[in-house]
């Protein structure tokens, strides 16, 4: 694709637009750069650019801008329902994802991995393995990498991971992963999508554009990604934790087997695997098969594996009490699953931002574990609300994550643990879920520092 005088809009300046726009000046297009904040808010972001700057307009957006465009690159985060979007689509523009304006400049073959949970795991085990076999291999895309930004370092003897969000697939026109992968659907990003059915079908666009011989990678044991079945054109690989009757990894007297080559064999044994990652591990060698790495490397780098931070990642031991930061559930689904991993009583703090969720089956599944829920953000009342309703009363409303922490370890006894499982995105108060997951952890540690003065 030749950029060069070509008049392009980025919306959005932060790590996707900011990394598109500097790939875009590279191949010399007249670039401008939109984001909605004012210009002292994005001074920081400004100095990012060297001597080539695009044009910056901030704040207001005036659709004359539109004028003469040959392509919009939209950010993960903007919604593609604001006006001014709107009116690009009407007069014609093409509007793509940064994902899409890579994948155009790409020419290596790509994983592209979604799902509502177990994105990030997967996708960085995933890169561990085919990293082990092929030096030349590139994680990208929402687990924070944006995929532009290593389009300069790549060739088609490369190899690229992919986590792939909703947000980044509304977007994509022709985005054609080698192999794809749906790990589950659960309802999430309602406030964005709408209806479940609009989140659904922007997860299914992550393989609109296989070929006949591609594969999509597909979780047997949810129904909301078994029922896609009929829609994918490529070959189907699915995973599950029973034995099936179709191509795929499955779990089967305590080994993960595989029949994908044909003959059924046994990939690697049960013991070896944390039971938290399970269905992530099986999506992974399902995906590691299709991208053909040999079983023995798949089993070496699934043996070593030991989970991402922030997901139940262990912080400390204080007094008796285990403190866990579990910040990358940022939806009900995910943070159910924080719980289930809890071996003792449990001190559980939640709440964030509102995506319109609900948070009924998260109380229900506190099944007595639960001793205690404290809650902060924009969600702290509607979360109280639910667990009253469903006859949950041990609620603590407190104004942030300090006062959060320091009320659970009043709460929590010798032999019970806390654990930060918000079931909310982070963005009500902050940049994203790692900065609230690393913060939870300074505020351990002054905890763990106090406890031995
Ligand atoms: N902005 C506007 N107008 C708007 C909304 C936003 O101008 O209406 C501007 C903001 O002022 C800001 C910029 O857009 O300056 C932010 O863009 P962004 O939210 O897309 O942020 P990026 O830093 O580019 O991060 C995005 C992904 N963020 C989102 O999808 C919200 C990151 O995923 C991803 O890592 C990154 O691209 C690189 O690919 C994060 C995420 O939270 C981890 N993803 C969601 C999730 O996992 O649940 C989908």
């Amino acid at each position: 694709m030749n950029l060069k005088d070509k008049n392009i809009l980025i919306i959005g300046m932060a790590l996707s637009g900011i990394s598109a726009a500097k790939l875009c000046l590279k191949k010399q297009a007249n670039v401008i750069v939109y984001d909605g904040k004012t210009k002292e808010q994005l001074v920081e972001s400004i100095k990012l650019f060297d001597d080539i700057k695009p044009k910056f307009i901030f704040g207001q957006f005036d659709n004359s801008i539109l004028n003469n465009l040959d392509l919009i690159i939209i950010s993960p985060g903007v919604p593609t329902d604001l006006p001014f979007v709107k009116k690009a689509y009407e007069i014609g523009i093409p509007v793509w994802s940064e994902i899409e304006f890579s994948y155009r400049l790409c020419n290596a073959p790509i994983v592209a991995i979604t799902g509502t949970n177990g994105k990030t795991t997967t996708t960085t085990l995933v890169g561990n393995i085919v990293k082990a076999y092929y030096e030349d291999t590139f994680v990208v895309g929402n687990i924070g990498i944006p995929f532009s930004s290593i389009i300069e370092d790549i060739n088609e003897e490369s190899k690229i991971i992919a986590e792939i969000s909703s947000f980044q697939l509304e977007t994509i026109d022709k985005f054609a992963p080698k192999v794809s992968a749906i790990l589950n659907i659960t309802p999430d990003h309602l406030n964005r999508h709408k209806t479940f059915e609009n989140y659904i079908n922007a997860k299914l666009r992550i393989c609109e554009n296989q070929q006949k011989d591609n594969y999509c990678i597909i979780n047997y044991d949810n129904e909301n990604c078994r029922n896609l079945s009929d829609k994918i054109k490529c070959n189907i690989i699915y995973f599950s934790k029973n034995p099936i009757n179709c191509t795929g990894v499955y779990l089967k007297n305590e080994y993960v087997c595989s029949n994908i080559s044909g003959e059924e064999i046994q990939v690697i044994s049960t013991d070896l695997l944390g039971e938290n990652n399970v269905e992530n591990i099986m999506a992974a060698i399902a995906i590691s098969i299709c991208m053909d790495i040999p079983i023995k490397i798949i089993c070496k780098v699934i043996s070593g594996f030991r989970g991402v931070a922030h997901r139940v990642e262990y912080v400390a031991s204080i007094n008796g009490i285990k403190y866990f930061n579990d910040s990358k559930a940022t939806n009900e689904d995910a943070a159910i699953n924080g719980i289930k991993l809890m071996k003792s009583n449990t001190i559980l703090i939640g709440g964030g931002m509102d995506k319109g969720g609900s948070f009924d089956k998260w109380i229900q599944s506190f099944n007595g574990k639960v001793k205690g829920l404290i809650l902060f953000g924009e969600t702290a009342s509607i979360i109280e609300s639910t667990a009253r309703e469903n006859g949950f009363n041990l609620v603590y409303q407190v104004k942030n994550l300090k006062e959060a922490v320091d009320k659970a370890n009043m709460l929590a006894c010798d032999g019970e643990n806390v654990l930060l499982s918000p079931a909310c995105a982070s963005w009500d108060m902050f940049k994203n879920y790692e900065e609230r997951g690393d913060l939870f952890k300074h505020y351990v540690n002054e905890l763990l520092i106090n406890s031995k003065l």
